[in-house]
């Protein structure tokens, strides 16, 4: 396709409604009025389609999301993040300060390395009987470390009072907590930044519960 067309074409979201990665990017393109389309991929249906070998060619890891965007296609949810803040115009997705712009990377990456994998599907699937628990430890440790470092960095956001990738990554990981019935009056600034950001429309306008793929029973 011609460079100017390809740039012209809708990015496509490859995720699934309940994905905190998928959710992440959802926010993302949310936050920066990115007009995109969807194409659910259902981790369980079919023993999941994250395993077909049509989908392990957008994302050979086996996992949502992949984002197809101006004749490319990207894996990892901070990338795609980090892509979109790069290359459109809307509200920076990163701060400008150094020390700000690596407060933000400090805490995205203590959920997006620290915390999301240690209770993704495909690793608590190994735990038997022990999933529950297994996935609160991972969550419940991760939020011990986040909080003391929030009450330091956070203003009306993650950081400042801006929003930033730290406040798209807390929120989703946040829903995930309250899905393994983690207690999350334990962390009061967590708590406080996750009521604040859940009321804007970017993160309303992408939640799980309002999907193209989002059953019908889980819908608000
Ligand atoms: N680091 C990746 C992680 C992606 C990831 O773990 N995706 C999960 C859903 S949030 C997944 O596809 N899990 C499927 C599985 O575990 O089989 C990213 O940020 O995009």
């Amino acid at each position: 396709m011609h460079l100017s067309l390809v740039c012209l074409a809708k990015p496509v979201l490859h995720g699934y409604f309940r994905s905190s990665c998928s959710w992440r990017v959802r926010i993302a393109f949310a936050l920066k009025g990115i007009e995109y389309d969807q194409v659910p991929i259902h981790l369980i249906k079919d023993g999941g389609q994250q395993h077909t070998e049509q989908y392990k060619t957008l994302n050979p890891m086996q996992q949502v999301p992949a984002v197809e965007i101006d004749g490319i296609t990207l894996s990892q949810s901070l990338a795609v993040i980090q892509y979109i803040d790069e290359t459109r115009p809307g509200p920076p997705l990163l701060p400008a300060d150094p020390k700000k712009r690596a407060q933000v990377r400090m805490i995205s990456d203590i959920i997006a390395s620290g915390i999301q994998p240690l209770q993704n599907l495909h690793v608590i699937q190994k735990m038997g009987t022990e999933k529950v628990q297994w996935a609160q430890h991972f969550i419940d440790r991760g939020f011990q470390a986040l909080e003391p470092l929030l009450k330091q960095t956070a203003g009306k956001y993650c950081v400042g009072d801006e929003i930033s990738m730290a406040d798209i990554c807390l929120v989703p990981q946040v829903y995930n907590a309250e899905r393994f019935k983690v207690d999350v009056e334990q962390y009061p600034t967590i708590k406080r930044l996750n009521e604040t950001l859940r009321e804007i429309e970017a993160f309303r306008v992408s939640d799980p519960s309002c999907q193209p793929d989002t059953p019908e029973d889980l819908r608000a």
